[in-house]
């Protein structure tokens, strides 16, 4: 097929480099950084991640956008958002990635890796109560094909899981809450909060005072504990820092924030209960997700329907 054929696709990112991303596409595909001018009619894909604001909604060929992430955010942050499909990231190893992630977290909360550290700088040699993770549980705020995952793995570890969702959604092995409505009991039987959701008009700042006060407290770990590897913008980080300092936080592990990068100024960073990692959860690496993403726009040419779409309805 000829590149006219073909059409060709924008990459458009920005706060990375896209070369990786540019070399593999190109070896199948005709890709551009920038569109040849306003309404340039090449243009059949945009692989994008925070795509310059109304630079999608001036091409007239534009078939379906694909997102660099999971996360699909950033896409819903622009004001002229084209109404094309739009395909997301789900791939068994940002999967991996994640639910290594959330166990390693949840082990350092559970094993008190925070307090050996501080320990082992003071010289001493004292083993505290160390509760089995059967007494420990551990609730996931967002239950898809990430969440899941980390259930999946922590139920093995032999952890007691919750999992909070918008719609019903069983799963074997985990005590399920959904909506609004089943959130309080979700919270009160909750000791390490897990946060995999995506930030929509409904989750954004959910991760506040009140909720983080409705967490289990008097629990075998001494506190409760949240984990956030979901978006910055689902947390306050100011009720964080409070709910730390009055006790209703024990610890806390931060992969994303409200402002990225974490500002230099930011208490979060020197907090002893505080683990922060800059937003590497979970990586999209394009030498998994760039065959696949070909494979659907080749399918899609073909009249197959595009698979991992997302519900702009919804929001992710
Ligand atoms: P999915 O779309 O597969 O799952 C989202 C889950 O959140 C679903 O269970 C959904 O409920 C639930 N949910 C959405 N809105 C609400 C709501 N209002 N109330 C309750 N539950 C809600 O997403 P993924 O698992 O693939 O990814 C989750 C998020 O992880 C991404 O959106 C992204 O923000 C983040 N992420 C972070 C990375 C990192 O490196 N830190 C890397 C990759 C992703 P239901 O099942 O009912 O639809
Ligand atoms: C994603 C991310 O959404 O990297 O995939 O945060």
């Amino acid at each position: 097929m000829s590149e006219t054929d073909q059409g060709r696709i924008l990459l458009s990112v920005t706060g990375f480099n896209p070369k990786r991303w540019y070399e593999l596409l190109s070896k199948e595909r005709a890709v551009v950084l920038e569109p040849e001018g306003a309404r340039d009619p090449s243009i059949r894909y945009a692989v994008v991640w925070k795509q310059k604001p109304n630079l999608l909604s001036t091409l007239p060929n534009l078939r379906a956008i694909f997102s660099i992430g999971a996360g699909v955010d950033h896409l819903f942050a622009d004001p002229g958002l084209p109404d094309v499909p739009i395909v997301r990231v789900v791939a068994d190893n940002l999967t991996q990635y994640m639910r290594e992630y959330i166990v390693w977290r949840v082990l350092d909360h559970h094993r008190q890796g925070a307090h050996y550290r501080g320990q082992q700088l003071r010289k001493v040699w004292h083993e505290p109560y160390q509760p089995p993770a059967g007494e420990v549980s551990v609730g996931i705020m967002g239950m898809g094909h990430l969440g899941r995952a980390a259930a999946g793995a922590l139920v093995y570890l032999g952890f007691r899981v919750n999992g909070w969702t918008r719609t019903e959604r069983p799963m074997e092995g985990v005590s399920c809450w959904h909506g609004r409505d089943g959130l309080p009991g979700f919270l009160a039987a909750t000791d390490i909060l897990v946060v995999l959701l995506p930030l929509t008009h409904e989750t954004r700042g959910i991760v506040d005072y009140r909720l983080l006060s409705q967490l289990r407290h008097k629990n075998a770990l001494g506190g409760a504990v949240l984990v956030n590897a979901g978006r910055g913008k689902l947390q306050r980080e100011t009720d964080i820092l409070r709910a730390l300092e009055e006790g209703i936080l024990k610890e806390a592990s931060l992969d994303v924030f409200e402002q990225e990068p974490l500002p230099k100024d930011s208490p979060l960073w020197t907090h002893p209960n505080v683990f922060v990692t800059p937003h590497a959860a979970a990586t999209s690496d394009p030498a998994h997700l760039v065959p696949p993403m070909l494979a659907q726009m080749d399918a899609f040419e073909r009249g197959e329907p595009l698979t991992n779409l997302v519900d702009r309805h919804a929001g992710y």
